[in-house]
């Protein structure tokens, strides 16, 4: 039920794309930028409204003029060493994108990298707790039939099919 594909995640026909967003909502660079520039302005609009996110927190939005129909913004924590919590509240933004995911009933989502990029978390540590969360968690929510990471650059992908391995696939 996991695929691990390399693309860009603005393009994904999927119900719900997942975004790397920051304690705002208001945007940024890397995946967020991306999406809110495929979206339009009117997905910033609706970010407006949210009060912002907590770190390893979810909220969800519409897609606007992306393919998905749905936006789940997540907030991934800054990499400070390990000693922050930092892998807890990882594994706690894939549970509540999936748990928003499931209230609507919906079949499928991706996910970008969450925290790999301008947050600085080591590909190789977060590449199996983002998996091991969805492999978990997804199974509470039986309309979820699709899950897909999206990886936008090589080493990303090399990370997670490695970590998709090691985990039994
Ligand atoms: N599709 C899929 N993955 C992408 C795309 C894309 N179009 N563009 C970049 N990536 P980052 P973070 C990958 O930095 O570390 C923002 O400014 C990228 O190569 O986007 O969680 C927010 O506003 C990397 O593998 O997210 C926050 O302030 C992965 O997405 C902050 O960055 C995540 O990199 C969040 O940092």
């Amino acid at each position: 039920m996991i695929r691990i594909v390399q693309g860009d995640i603005t393009a994904c026909q999927t119900d719900a794309i997942v975004n790397a967003a920051n304690n705002s909502l208001l945007g940024g660079g890397g995946v967020d930028g991306a999406i809110h520039a495929a979206a339009g302005p009117a997905l910033l609009k609706e970010c407006r409204t949210l009060g912002g996110c907590a770190t390893g927190g979810a909220k969800i939005t519409g897609g606007y003029k992306l393919p998905a129909k749905y936006v789940i913004h997540v907030v991934g924590p800054v990499w400070q060493g390990g000693g922050a919590g930092e892998e807890a509240l990882l594994y706690s933004c894939h549970k509540n994108a999936l748990r928003l995911a499931g209230e609507k009933g919906l079949a499928s989502i991706a996910f970008p990298s969450v925290s790999t990029g301008v947050y600085r978390f080591p590909l190789h540590l977060a590449a199996p707790i983002a998996l091991l969360a969805l492999q978990t968690e997804s199974a509470q929510w039986p309309t979820i039939t699709s899950i897909a990471m999206v990886c936008f650059d090589d080493a990303t992908f090399a990370a997670y099919t490695r970590a998709l391995a090691a985990q039994g696939g």
